[in-house]
């Protein structure tokens, strides 16, 4: 799969009175690679819409599209794959449905983990680091002790995730994170554009401040 570094993944109400793609297209210019499409409310046809949209945007700028959950969302707008959770499709289902498209799968625990690599997903999410109220049905925080493993551990590229800041996101990359995701903390910003390349320019630091 593409290499990546900043995660985006689109948030809800995050942005009054501004566009989806708008929010999104100042994140890919602030130096996100890689936008996951993550929808809980929406109905099948604003779903399709969004997705088109976004669809549109990403190749505009060349960065890989991922949908989170809908496979048949997936296939029909060309995205370049899928993102699941533990309770979703097996992976070895979702690769005979989405072929060479990119699987990527949450995960929140080293077995998790551990059982995506050898199953064959492209990337695993490791989180969340911290509390979160982004995602509703959200597990207990695994926190940095969890991103320490999954760094030891696994082989394919992972992202940490979950209530990663400005603020916290030095410790996380001190933690072994080379890639990393905010939801919150970029869509909800007054400034999407500074606050990715901020992030940006942590992880070229490794998280260490000169
Ligand atoms: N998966 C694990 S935590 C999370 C998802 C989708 C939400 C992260 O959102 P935020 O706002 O960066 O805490
Ligand atoms: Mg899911």
């Amino acid at each position: 799969m593409p290499n990546f570094r900043l995660y985006g993944i689109t948030g809800e109400n995050f942005h009054p009175g501004r566009s989806l793609v708008d929010v999104m297209e100042e994140a890919i210019l602030g130096g996100v690679d890689i936008v996951q499409f993550r929808d809980k409310s929406s109905s099948k046809e604003e779903l399709v819409r969004k997705a088109k949209a976004l669809r549109a945007l990403t190749t505009r700028y060349g960065v890989p599209f991922i949908v989170n959950d809908h496979v048949d969302l997936a296939l029909e707008v060309d995205a370049d794959g899928i993102h699941l959770g533990q309770g979703d499709m097996p992976i070895a289902e979702a690769r005979q449905r989405v072929g060479s498209r990119i699987i990527g799968i949450s995960t929140h625990a080293i077995g998790e983990a551990l059982l995506a690599e050898q199953q064959g997903a492209d990337y695993i999410g490791a989180g969340p680091v911290y509390a979160t109220a982004t995602k509703a049905d959200v597990v207990a925080p695994v926190g940095l002790s969890y991103i320490r493993e999954v760094a030891e551990q696994i082989s394919i590229p992972f992202v940490a995730i979950g209530g990663i800041k400005l603020d916290n996101v030095e410790e996380v990359i001190r933690a072994g994170a080379t890639r990393i995701c905010a939801v919150s903390e970029i869509v909800g910003s007054t400034d999407v554009t500074g606050t990715c390349r901020t992030f940006l320019t942590k992880l070229d630091r490794k998280g260490v401040d000169t």
